[in-house]
């Protein structure tokens, strides 16, 4: 196989790009090869890579049907490859922490344990989205694997869609199976729903859309980007909490039962404007149907939802139909969401406004008149009290680290699905210096130094970066 297969090009673009990022990582491209070496006895026979990214604005939104913007970062995940005879999918890790699965059979049909949270799902996920969806009638070719990550884990920047986004781009490479790169965004969205999230498509979008330099509006159904270039003047500083939150294992109490109470408000919405809400299952349908602005849809969320929590029993009896029919219609297969009380106007109220804020702060940047970062910067805290008060996803933790962090920033929030994970601030570029020693002294000094990792991957200072690409080995 050879990079320039021209049934490819969309994915195999820019090379110099992609080579200047590999000089960056030589290291880590060098440890991987000895190791695979040492592994399975054989040489790679391509690298693959998929960043991490962070959101700037638009927090929980993409479920709904709405925009984000966020940028892809230069942190990421690489796999080297090679083919093996013996049918067996082996799945390693340069990082002892993360244990192997080898001697899969591939003939079998893969099962992915949800119970019990392994990294190797995500993987599998991919495995069984190409095997599945992938549009392929032959057996897959058996693999050796062996991954090499420094997306930091469980912080809300997406190493869980940098492991799907690059098994998948492996998996239908290797297997000259054709497709654009939005084609396999939307592979990789559905095969990472395989691990029990209903999750939106933000991470997998970014991680391979990515592009030097610029952040990205993406907006859904249909799938558009736009470049958003940020101001100059100031850097995105991304904080670690160190508050673990790994949303699979949580996934039942608060993601997809936040998905759950998106979905149930977009239905009473409708139902009480007189909308098709049978056909509704996202907020963005009720604007579709009622072509009304995002603030009229505030406006009307305020007069319809009251602002107590509703029971289950109550958004049946609205909609005249038993609690069985509720949850098979409007509740995740097979996981488990427990939750009797649904808090939806909450919810939709934040999920309006926050959109407006995403389309605001795009507009700001392609406007960028003095003062400019000040707005960004209040966008965002805007941003992280509605998170953190409307929709319920801070913790303790991340309300103190962006309130430290807002001393030298012009605005800080949490980034990603929150509980736990990281901040985003916006830092005046003078102010860098002063911003990390106050954050140092008022945040990490609390912890326990022998824990916190020696080489600082807490505190990430990332400029927009490069989506996913495949390197051939040399
Ligand atoms: P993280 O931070 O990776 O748990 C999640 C979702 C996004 C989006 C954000 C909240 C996945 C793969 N990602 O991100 O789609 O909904 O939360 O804005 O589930
Ligand atoms: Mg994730």
């Amino acid at each position: 196989m050879d990079i320039f297969n021209p049934l490819l090009p969309s994915v195999v673009d820019n090379l110099a790009e992609v080579y200047e990022n590999v000089e960056s990582n030589q290291e880590r491209y060098q440890i991987l090869e000895s190791k695979f070496k040492q592994l399975y006895n054989d040489k790679p026979l391509f690298y693959f890579r998929a960043p991490g990214r962070v959101n700037l604005i638009g927090e929980h939104v993409d479920y709904s049907g709405y925009p984000v913007l966020p940028f892809a970062l230069q942190q990421d995940t690489i796999v080297a490859v090679s083919i093996n005879n013996n049918n067996n999918l082996n799945i390693q890790n340069v990082n002892e922490k993360y244990t192997p699965k080898v001697n899969l059979n591939v003939d079998l049909e893969i099962e992915i344990d949800m119970a019990n949270h392994h990294w190797t799902n995500y993987v599998l996920a991919a495995w069984k989205g190409v095997k599945n969806l992938g549009q392929t009638n032959s057996p897959l070719k058996a693999l050796n694997l062996l991954y090499s990550g420094n997306v930091p884990t469980g912080s809300g920047v997406s190493s869980s869609s940098a492991l799907v986004c690059v098994s998948t781009l492996a998996f239908t490479y290797i297997n000259n199976l054709v497709f654009t790169k939005e084609e396999l965004v939307d592979l990789s969205i559905k095969s990472e729903r395989f691990v029990g999230i209903e999750s939106g498509g933000m991470d997998q979008t970014i991680s391979y859309l990515g592009e030097m330099n610029v952040a990205k509006l993406i907006e859904f159904q249909p799938l558009k980007t736009y470049d958003v270039t940020l101001p100059k003047s100031v850097s995105f500083i991304i904080c670690n909490s160190l508050v673990e939150s790994n949303k699979v294992i949580t996934g039942g109490i608060y993601y997809n039962l936040r998905v759950v109470e998106c979905r149930l408000a977009a239905v009473l919405l409708a139902h009480s404007l007189g909308l098709k809400w049978e056909t509704v299952r996202k907020l963005k349908d009720v604007q579709y149907q009622s072509n009304l602005s995002l603030e009229q849809l505030i406006q009307k969320t305020e007069e319809i939802l009251h602002k107590s929590a509703y029971t289950r029993q109550e958004v049946a009896d609205i909609l005249e139909m038993s609690l069985e029919t509720l949850e098979k219609t409007y509740f995740p297969k097979g996981i488990k969401v427990a939750a009797q009380s649904f808090e939806l106007y909450k919810r939709a109220t934040h999920v309006f406004s926050e959109t407006l804020r995403v389309y605001q702060f795009s507009n700001r940047c392609q406007n960028l008149v003095s003062n400019a970062s000040h707005d960004l910067g209040a966008l965002m805290n805007d941003s992280h009290f509605s998170c953190s008060k409307m929709f319920e996803c801070s913790c303790p933790e991340l309300d103190q680290l962006t309130t430290i962090c807002r001393e030298f920033a012009l605005g800080s929030r949490l980034t990603g699905a929150g509980w736990g994970g990281a901040t985003i601030s916006i830092v005046e570029s003078s102010k860098i210096e002063s911003f990390l020693k106050n954050v140092n002294e008022k945040y990490y000094s609390q912890f326990d130094k022998s824990k916190i990792p020696v080489d600082s991957s807490h505190i990430i200072i990332s400029s927009p970066s490069k989506g996913a690409s495949i390197i051939p080995s040399s």
